[in-house]
């Protein structure tokens, strides 16, 4: 766990008790601070450890609080605690910022962080692995799903100093105000998540922006992607960008793990950041090789009667389902669930891969909608159960059934993994 005498002594409110809260009460109150938590799930204040009280932050005190640290979930463009804690002076912050806090009490180290629309998870877990096969300490944390502060403190060892590779969401980063990385990493931006900026993608994109505004000294940033947004924030800052490493990437075929177009700016990305970490070209090279990919992201579960299936249920939105689409032929697209907008523009030129699009969850009507006299056949399956049902009935020996939503799971699931989870088992029960 990572800890810190800069917390010792003060008082902390914690907001949200899932990964993120439950990992920062351990690591503050470790290190001396008093903290009082809250969630709106009454059972898990009921499973709070013992020393941290259960206090309402819309009745308690705020002034008493050194910060109020909130989860990344916790929406706090409509929350009222905003407004309440702006009232009090109490600085709303999260579980980044405290590990950003912390850094001076470490081991000489470096941190890596990683934003963007898509990729992110993709990317953290690439750089983790090369700098890990290269012999440096290191560790992932973050969005990633590993809160950071929870992770061991590293040491530098023979080869280097640790290195702390952080995928980093833009809630995370609203939530950061002091996080000095040594590199930070923007890989694309497109409209994702607008119910928390209030439907600005001008704001989602000023809040990603905030990563590479926080560096200082020799902090410098990739830029991977050229949409309007990543190359207007690369102008910006162009003292700081580091090259994106085009040359190595004629060794893509090499790369099992990294295929298709969109793993071309995953690579080119994180070949810029190895470089600047001191990694030579001969340890990207052989890490990108035996990089074995991530579940849930272009997933190849099972060949059965000639029939591929492939689990994307990580694509949340159209830009990050097109790369699927683009890659296969005689496609069973399995798509939606919660629509993050109303169009399906980024897929819209690769339907001409897809025989039918069997469409799921609430996003079944404007889907039908948007993809009218685009495809050949739309079956409205309603659940991912029925739709896998029909499709695997239909295929043929050399069709792909894709499962990539291009919309947000929690309308029918708790969260993506859930959703490729049972995808995954649904192939399983066929025998693959
Ligand atoms: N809660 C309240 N009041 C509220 C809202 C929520 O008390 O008004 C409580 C909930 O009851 C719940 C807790 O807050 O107990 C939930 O907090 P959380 O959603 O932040 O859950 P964590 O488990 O801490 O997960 C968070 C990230 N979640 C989100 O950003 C929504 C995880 O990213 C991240 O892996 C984890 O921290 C790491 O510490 C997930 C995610 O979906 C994977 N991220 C989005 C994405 O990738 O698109 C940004
Ligand atoms: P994130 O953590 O940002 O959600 P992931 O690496 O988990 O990104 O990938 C999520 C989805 O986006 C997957 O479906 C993947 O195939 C797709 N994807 C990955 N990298 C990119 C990229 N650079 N551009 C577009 N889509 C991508």
């Amino acid at each position: 766990m990572i800890t810190s005498a800069a917390f010792s002594g003060k008082s902390f409110h914690v907001l949200g008790l899932a990964r993120t809260g439950l990992s920062t009460i351990e690591a503050l109150t470790a290190s001396g601070a008093s903290v009082d938590a809250w969630d709106s799930r009454e059972e898990a204040r009921a499973a709070l450890p013992e020393g941290v009280d259960a206090v309402d932050p819309m009745e308690a005190d705020l002034r008493a609080y050194d910060a109020l640290v909130v989860s990344p979930g916790v929406p706090l463009n409509t929350h009222p605690l905003s407004e309440r804690a702006r009232r009090a002076g109490a600085p709303i912050i999260g579980d980044i910022e405290l590990f950003a806090q912390a850094r001076a009490d470490l081991p000489p180290h470096k941190v890596v962080g990683i934003t963007g629309t898509n990729g992110k998870s993709t990317v953290t877990a690439l750089i983790h692995h090369v700098v890990a096969e290269a012999g440096f300490p290191t560790i992932m944390g973050g969005n990633i799903g590993l809160p950071i502060l929870s992770q061991e403190p590293l040491t530098p060892n023979a080869v280097g100093e640790g290195v702390y590779v952080l995928e980093l969401s833009s809630y995370q980063i609203d939530l950061t105000r002091s996080l000095a990385c040594d590199i930070a990493v923007l890989l694309n931006i497109t409209p994702d998540h607008l119910d928390r900026y209030d439907g600005s993608v001008a704001a989602y994109a000023a809040s990603k922006a905030r990563l590479i505004q926080m560096l200082s000294g020799k902090g410098r940033a990739v830029v991977a992607g050229r949409d309007p947004f990543s190359t207007s924030i690369a102008r910006a800052h162009d003292d700081r960008i580091l090259p994106v490493g085009e040359a190595l990437l004629d060794r893509q075929e090499d790369w099992p793990g990294l295929a298709g177009p969109h793993n071309r700016q995953n690579a080119a990305a994180a070949i810029a950041a190895l470089r600047a970490l001191g990694v030579s070209d001969q340890e990207i090279l052989a890490g990108f090789s035996s990089f074995s990919g991530l579940p849930h992201r272009m997933e190849q579960v099972g060949v059965v009667n000639g029939v591929r299936y492939i689990n994307d249920s990580k694509a949340t939105n159209p830009e990050s389902a097109a790369p699927a689409l683009a890659a296969f032929e005689h496609v069973h697209w399995i798509a939606g669930g919660r629509a993050k907008g109303a169009d399906l523009d980024a897929c819209i030129p690769f339907l001409g891969n897809v025989g039918t699009a069997y469409l799921i969850g609430e996003s079944v009507p404007v889907f039908a909608e948007a993809l009218r006299g685009k495809v050949p056949e739309i079956v409205e399956a309603g659940t991912l159960a029925n739709a896998f049902q029909i499709a695997t009935a239909k295929a043929d020996a050399g069709d792909t059934i894709l499962l990539s939503p291009a919309a947000a799971s929690f309308d029918q699931f708790r969260d993506f993994e859930h959703r490729g989870d049972e995808f995954r088992t649904l192939v399983e029960r066929l025998g693959a």
